[in-house]
């Protein structure tokens, strides 16, 4: 058939089916198809090549390669941390709001401008049972922000902190990289544009698309092709791991080198405190110069969150890891004296083991010179479930998988310092992950359930508690067992938005505060340059200050029938379906202000609010 074919497709064919790559049976009924089939076999090689392309470094042979030996392995049940022993690693634990945390959030935000954000979005998670990509999820219902929305806003929030600038003495704009895959990339570019970028300028956010690898059939590394269409292999998702060589092979890195950034901050698609603690975190990055920190907070035994440990080997190397959660426990198991694996400690009721986050910073320098050694490339692992227990044949097609927190593993043995920083749960970690069916069980497990209903409230509460430490009077939430969203019941309270744009660190939230209250009917949404001086809310109450303008509110008691997180089972709706709640907004008090440079002061006078009966 060479002759349908460009040269180097056909050299690929041929290196498909020499005896090292042994892949022969993708062709093997070529000759006996008609030449009707010709152009499905322009296609099914179009692919092969674009596959090829896209593994790298290597290419497809790479990968055959390297899923042979992996698939070895796991028949022979060989354990990955084989000759590895685990103990509790030393990091810094940080408590939010503290003398230290204060002190971290001022070295961090210095660096935090000189960062550049990685978010990889390109799972479709599948747990969750949502039908777009999960950064258009509304964070909260208040405001409808979306995750995106939120994130992006937060970068900007870091770039307005004083002058953003580098050494040519030039303002510049914090980068933002997103990893999409053919599943969320239309999706993704369809929000940034129909939402104008969230106030960004299109050149300061990049997509970087990842591809899918081809399936495995067997423990000999046969690629897959589709049951109803022999000329199309069958592809996964190959992890969040790629993150790395695209960033290496799009040029971002080198790129960003000489624009001054410093530091590179990753983070995932549903975390919507992620940003209250990147400061503090990145202040201690670079106060104990870290070329890779792994943001953490405590981890309940079991919890689907990989767990920070420090292993040695028997020849004594060590390496600072996450050991991902399904990993965890038999690795614990088959090095404890006991035998008891994943379990809290009786003491604390948490595992010993920092959970990982997936919120990693590295240092830019060092990481762009490895990553010019390796290409990027991670390591590898294969996850295939077998029809029986002779292990020769899986129950559907397998591939490998990489993950973006295995980067410290090509570090081993290098002088490189890996570390880890703890935030509490409230204010680091509120992934929505989960449908409301798998939440339930969680919650009747006393787990975690990371659902949009834990999202939502996680979101409010977290803020909440901000202000409490800032000095403000709002009282602690909490749970009615009698009221019931999709069967859970949460701690509720207050419900507080404080925009990225009121404050990217405690202390200015703290600068803004001075005699506030606010009853556990009220709530909060303030954005932009708003001070809060001897103010009593009872009600519902927003209040926004556009972009060079300054809102003062004094001696003020707002009081209105505010809003009802009503529980709704059942919606038609798929957001109010995951969230099991719908707000009733009764009375709203507002107030907006937009003159550039100037500062509206509101001392007393109620009737410059805009009372709104919806
Ligand atoms: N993602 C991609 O961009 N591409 C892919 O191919 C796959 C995913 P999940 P999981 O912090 O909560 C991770 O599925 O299994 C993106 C860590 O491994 O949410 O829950 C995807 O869009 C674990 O150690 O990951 O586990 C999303 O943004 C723990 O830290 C991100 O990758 C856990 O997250 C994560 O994908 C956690």
């Amino acid at each position: 058939h060479a002759e349908l074919f460009p040269p180097l497709q056909v050299k690929l064919a041929l290196k498909l089916c020499s005896n090292e790559c042994d892949q022969g049976h993708l062709f093997s009924d070529w000759d006996s198809t008609s030449r009707g089939d010709d152009e499905k076999k322009k296609k099914m090689m179009h692919q092969l090549e674009l596959l090829d392309k896209n593994y790298q470094p290597g290419g497809l042979c790479e990968y055959i390669k390297n899923a042979k030996k992996l698939l070895k392995h796991a028949k022979e049940g060989q354990n990955p941390f084989d000759g590895w022993h685990p103990s509790v690693p030393k990091g810094e634990n940080v408590e939010y709001g503290s003398k230290k945390h204060r002190e971290l959030e001022k070295i961090g935000l210095k660096q935090a401008k000189k960062t550049a954000f990685v978010l990889v979005a390109g799972g479709l998670g599948e747990r969750l049972g949502y039908k777009g990509i999960k950064v258009r999820l509304p964070v909260e219902r208040a405001t409808m922000e979306t995750y995106l929305g939120l994130y992006v806003k937060s970068i900007l929030a870091i770039q307005e902190t004083d002058e953003v600038v580098r050494t040519s003495g030039q303002k510049i704009d914090v980068p933002l990289a997103i990893m999409t895959s053919e599943d969320t990339h239309a999706m993704t570019v369809d929000l940034l544009e129909s939402n104008d970028y969230f106030g960004a300028k299109k050149t300061q956010i990049t997509l970087m698309k990842q591809e899918k690898v081809p399936c495995l059939v067997d423990n000999d590394a046969h690629l897959a092709l589709n049951d109803e269409d022999k000329y199309v292999l069958q592809t996964k998702p190959h992890g969040h791991g790629d993150v790395h060589s695209l960033l290496h092979q799009s040029g971002l890195l080198k790129k960003w080198k000489q624009m001054g950034v410093k530091w590179v901050t990753f983070f995932q698609d549903t975390n919507s405190l992620v940003f209250r603690v990147i400061p503090g975190a990145l202040g201690v990055s670079k106060s104990r110069d870290f070329e890779f920190n792994s943001l953490c907070v405590p981890r309940k035994a079991k919890e689907a969150v990989g767990g920070i440990a420090q292993l040695t080997h028997t020849d004594g190397r060590k390496m600072t890891i996450n050991v991902e959660y399904n990993q965890l426990d038999p690795l614990l198991r088959a090095s404890s004296s006991d035998g008891s694996g994943d379990v809290n400690d009786p003491a604390t009721g948490f595992s010993p083991y920092p959970g990982n986050i997936n919120q990693l910073i590295v240092k830019l320098e060092p990481y762009e010179k490895q990553l010019s050694k390796t290409g990027g490339a991670i390591d590898e692992f294969v996850n295939p479930k077998y029809k029986d227990s002779s292990k020769t044949a899986f129950k559907s097609p397998t591939r490998l998988e990489c993950m973006m927190q295995d980067y410290p593993k090509s570090l081993t043995g290098t002088k490189a310092s890996v570390g880890f920083t703890v935030f509490d749960n409230w204010v680091g970690y509120s992934p929505v992950k989960n449908s409301p069916e798998d939440g339930k069980k969680k919650f009747d497990d006393g787990q975690p359930t990371h659902t949009a209903t834990s999202g939502e409230f996680e979101f409010y509460n977290c803020a909440s508690r901000i202000l409490r430490l800032a000095g403000a009077n709002v009282p602690e939430p909490e749970i009615d067992s009698k009221q019931k969203f999709n069967g859970m019941s949460f701690p509720t309270g207050s419900k507080v938005v404080l925009s990225p744009s009121f404050g990217c660190s405690f202390e200015r939230v703290e600068s803004k505060i001075d005699n506030l209250s606010l009853t556990a009917k009220s709530v909060l949404i303030v954005e932009g340059d708003v001070s809060f001086e001897n103010v009593q809310i009872d009600g519902a109450f927003e209040v926004k200050a556009e972009k060079g303008s300054k809102i003062v509110l004094k001696n003020l008691s707002v009081k209105n029938k505010s809003w009802e997180w009503r529980s709704k089972a059942n919606a038609k709706e798929e957001i109010t379906r995951l969230c099991g709640f719908e707000i009733k907004k009764k009375e709203t008090s507002s107030l907006l202000y937009s003159e550039k440079n100037k500062t509206l002061v509101v001392d007393g006078d109620l009737s410059q609010l805009e009372l709104k009966t919806h």
